[in-house]
């Protein structure tokens, strides 16, 4: 009989291996010890998952210089570290180019850090919002994927100052310098 086992998870490219330890009566008087060690190996069979809302909303002043990062929603993945999420890319759904960049850093617990990177300066009066797609890989052979919408709303900040608009001349400044014209003509008529 095997009574005793012990289990351990995510042994290289093994999600599982189970190691049986017992002894066995071979002969009425003779026992054997016997190990049977199960190895379960892991397929790809899990897709990336994003566990925040979609949009993923981000705001940002409009006042940040380049350089500065924005925490972005990392996904998660059930298979073992062999087949788990590999990269990220970052798409964009807006017609103007993205002043974005993605960058990805590993932790050493393995665990990934995924930020937003303002790579050029914003101007919220040229582009107010940017509408990007963050889609996660695994390591599989084709990988699986998943996305995430990311919505970037740019804050204003006072960087305009005020400015005059001067009125178009219309027909209607047309007629008024007529009417002050004859005004005028009857005015120098009248004068001796
Ligand atoms: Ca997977
Ligand atoms: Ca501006
Ligand atoms: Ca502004």
């Amino acid at each position: 009989m095997l009574s005793h086992y012990q289990t351990y998870s995510h042994c290289q490219h093994v999600m599982w291996c189970l190691s049986y330890n017992d002894y066995v009566r071979v002969t009425k008087n003779k026992y054997k010890y016997l190990q049977i060690l199960l190895t379960i190996h892991d397929i790809n069979d899990h897709d990336p998952v994003f566990h925040c809302k979609s949009p993923f909303v981000v705001h940002i002043s409009e006042s940040v210089p380049p350089g500065v990062e924005y925490a972005l929603p990392a996904a998660v993945d059930g298979d073992s570290r062999h087949f788990a999420v590999s990269r990220y890319v970052l798409g964009s759904k807006t017609p103007q180019s993205s002043p974005f960049q993605l960058v990805m850093r590993r932790k050493p617990d393995r665990s990934v850090d995924v930020r937003l990177v303002v790579d050029r300066p914003l101007d919220r009066e040229t582009t107010s919002n940017y509408r990007l797609t963050l889609t996660a890989f695994d390591s599989g052979s084709p990988p699986r994927s998943a996305s995430v919408q990311v919505a970037v709303v740019v804050l204003d900040v006072n960087d305009n100052r005020p400015t005059f608009e001067f009125p178009k001349i219309g027909n209607d400044h047309v007629v008024s310098f007529t009417v002050i014209n004859q005004l005028m003509s009857l005015f120098q008529v009248k004068t001796p």
